[in-house]
């Protein structure tokens, strides 16, 4: 499946100048999955650059790159311009101008995706898809491609604590890290888990961080979400809630999903904020919005 998948690609870039566009917000497995297509682009000598195009980078992020090696200041590249070629990676619609040439993504959209190649697999990151690319190919995998592949899939996963985990893909994992000599593979696990650092965040800060906008049947929906350890205290939470309340009437949107993970009890808790009220829902495990929360919302606004 992948040999299909990696001729009709290239295939289809061959001869042009590719921008690779991680998504807006850009999180650890977008810029990796990025590094990565590009490095095959490379191999098979294809024009390419990589565009983050939204200014906005978690700290987190910006760090786990830098430590890696990569300084992400080379990759911002504001221009937009209707005529540039863009390939999509961990994302399947931009809002930034270009002509959309492909796509490879691991969410779930029951929207039509335009591009001439889409590849969407549900895996543990985007990363992985197109490492599977690069093993389809005669490309040589490095000991630094399985580091990289290793952060998308740790952090994209919570440290495979998340529902989105695919059990074989994470022993997968396991066994490139025995056979690649990763011996820091521990102290990355640590590293990945990524804790939202609250007590230092204004309000505004938390109830935004790690947003991600929607267009749901010309419905505004947005999501945003924290990783802690434990629950809000209710003061807190009433805090957030408020203030999400008044984004939804001043910014007219149809839906604010807020989720609170809870790391050490593997807990989920989410809030849906509509101009009518709040809906909460918890769960006893740590869910994923791509793969769990944001599909039933989808369904939810096509189905109305
Ligand atoms: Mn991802």
């Amino acid at each position: 499946m992948y040999k299909d998948y990696l001729n009709s690609i290239i295939d289809s870039v061959k001869g042009r100048y590719i921008n690779i566009l991680p998504h807006d917000y850009a999180d650890v497995d977008s810029i990796i999955s990025a590094i990565m297509l590009s490095k095959l682009l490379d191999y098979y000598n294809i024009k390419n650059r990589i565009c983050i195009m939204d200014k906005k980078v978690s700290e987190d992020t910006k760090r786990i790159l830098s430590n890696l090696g990569y300084d992400l200041k080379k990759f911002m590249i504001y221009n937009e311009k209707s005529n540039k070629l863009l390939f999509l990676v961990d994302h399947y619609a931009t809002k930034h101008e270009g002509r959309v040439i492909g796509v490879i993504d691991h969410h779930f959209t029951v929207s039509n995706v335009n591009a001439q190649v889409y590849l969407y697999k549900k895996s543990c990151a985007t990363a992985y898809i197109i490492y599977k690319l690069m093993e389809a190919s005669s490309m040589i995998v490095t000991k630094e491609i399985i580091e990289l592949l290793a952060y998308a899939m740790l952090v994209d996963t919570s440290v495979f604590k998340s529902s989105k985990t695919v059990k074989s893909e994470m022993e997968e994992l396991e066994k490139l890290v025995t056979k690649y000599n990763l011996e820091d593979y521990s102290k990355i696990k640590d590293e990945c888990l990524l804790f939202t650092d609250i007590n230092n965040m204004s309000i505004d800060e938390i109830v935004q961080n790690g947003r991600k906008n929607y267009i749901l049947n010309y419905c505004n929906v947005s999501s945003s979400y924290i990783q802690i350890k434990g629950c809000l205290e209710a003061k807190e939470l009433d805090k957030l809630l408020d203030d999400i309340v008044k984004k939804v009437l001043t910014d007219n949107i149809d839906m604010w999903v807020f989720i609170s993970f809870d790391m050490q009890n593997d807990k989920t808790y989410v809030y849906y904020i509509t101009k009518i009220g709040i809906e909460e829902r918890e769960f006893n495990s740590i869910v994923s919005r791509g793969s769990d929360i944001i599909p039933k919302i989808e369904d939810y606004f096509y189905n109305i």
